[in-house]
């Protein structure tokens, strides 16, 4: 469920109101690593609900990526990349987008959509590419969609989320729709490549109906921050396209949905781009086929594991708050973890898809070699019976 506050002025929010390069440079924050707010006032906008809507939103992400390796580990699933230590990032971006928005997701926003409403059955499905999965397992783990929640498939290359979501900004503009917007999601690597600055330059010309979101957790893979730009921040990389630069405490819930709010109201008055850096960390490897441990300080890992931890800061806030008992993370845990083995079983349940669905959707009529191709893979054993191994 998508929700809506009203604005609220503090003395954080005078950040909103300084110029580009102070935003640039700056870092909007409202609660303290420990959860205690840097301001009261500004945190006035969120109540109970919001506030355990979010938590539950990143409880979720949490729970169901560590249940989602544990498959990749024994073999049932083929792959795997985690959000861990970036569920505010993704559940505040999430909560602040509105349900006429479209989201272009990189690798690590799967939580968007399923905050927005996306089954995890329909998440599961795909990561298992069975028969249930709508993209009829032609995509590897890790990319689901979900059309009727506006959350398109991502496209695994680096960075062309980018000029996608400036292309569906400006298909919005063209045909009238007013008063939404497209938000593409990337990763620090991602402003390294062409596709990057070629949607930049696009967007802060046409002045395009979106939001550009980078997920800085500081690491591509095995390259590091400092290897992959020499620029003072990423999100003053915006100034030289004419784009606002706004930059958050990504591991700061309640900063993230203020700054993706401000930037995409801004997009739907039809007032232009914003590029949002989020600051937060890669806790995790960056998939399931990576090892860390080759190429970092994992001491350095452990302080964003632990003191640095979003759940962690926002639970203390929330107990802080008398907004969430003694024991209650533990019980919501649970339900959440029962919940993701449900959609596991019914998954599994579900079996691959029909060999026939491999030629489906390329041509209206079945050209005679494809037919041929069909008949003759269908009388081969293997594919008889999929199960029988
Ligand atoms: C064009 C391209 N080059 C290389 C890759 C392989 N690759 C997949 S993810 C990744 C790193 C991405 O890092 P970042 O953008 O920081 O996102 P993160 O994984 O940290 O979320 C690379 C190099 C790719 N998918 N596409
Ligand atoms: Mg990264």
């Amino acid at each position: 469920m998508v929700h809506a506050i009203s604005a609220s002025r503090s003395a954080a929010h005078s950040y909103f109101e300084g110029d580009d390069e102070a935003k640039a440079r700056g870092l909007f924050q409202l609660l303290a690593d420990d959860g205690t707010p840097i301001d009261e006032q500004g945190l006035a906008g969120f109540d109970r609900e919001l506030s355990r809507q979010l938590f539950e939103g990143m409880l979720r992400i949490r729970v169901t990526d560590a249940r989602m390796m544990a498959l990749q580990r024994q073999g049932r699933i083929g792959f795997y990349g985690e959000a861990m230590g970036q569920e505010a990032a993704v559940v505040g971006s999430a909560a602040a987008s509105a349900p006429e928005d479209w989201i272009v997701p990189a690798l690590r926003e799967a939580g968007v959509g399923l905050y927005r409403g996306m089954t995890l059955d329909a998440y599961i499905s795909q990561i298992f590419g069975n028969a249930t999965d709508v993209t009829k397992g032609r995509q590897l783990p890790c990319h689901p969609c979900d059309r009727e929640h506006h959350y398109v498939q991502m496209s695994s290359c680096v960075s062309t989320q980018i000029p996608h979501a400036v292309g569906i900004a400006m298909a919005m503009k063209i045909q009238g729709h007013t008063g939404r917007c497209a938000i593409g999601f990337m990763g620090d690597g991602g402003v390294s490549e062409a596709d990057f600055h070629v949607a930049m330059n696009f967007a802060g010309v046409m002045k395009s109906p979106v939001v550009l979101i980078c997920q800085n957790n500081q690491w591509a893979i095995s390259t590091p921050g400092h290897i992959q730009t020499a620029s003072e921040t990423i999100a003053i990389k915006g100034l030289g396209y004419g784009i606002e630069p706004l930059r958050a405490d990504g591991n700061d819930v309640f900063a993230v949905y203020e700054t993706v709010r401000y930037a995409a109201e801004k997009a739907r008055r039809g007032d232009g781009p914003s590029f949002v850096e989020l600051l937060t960390y890669r806790v995790s490897a960056h998939s399931s086929s990576d090892d860390p441990t080759r190429y970092r300080d994992e001491k350095v890992t452990e302080v964003w594991r632990h003191q640095k931890d979003p759940l962690r800061r926002m639970e203390a806030f929330l107990k802080a708050k008398g907004w969430l008992e003694a024991g209650e993370r533990e019980a919501l845990a649970a339900k959440l973890e029962t919940d993701v083995r449900e959609a596991i079983a019914r998954a599994e349940a579900a079996g691959p898809p029909a060999v026939e669905t491999l030629v489906d959707d390329v041509y209206e009529e079945q050209p005679w070699h494809l037919r041929e191709q069909l008949t003759e893979l269908l009388a081969a054993d293997r594919v008889k019976s999929p199960h029988s191994h």
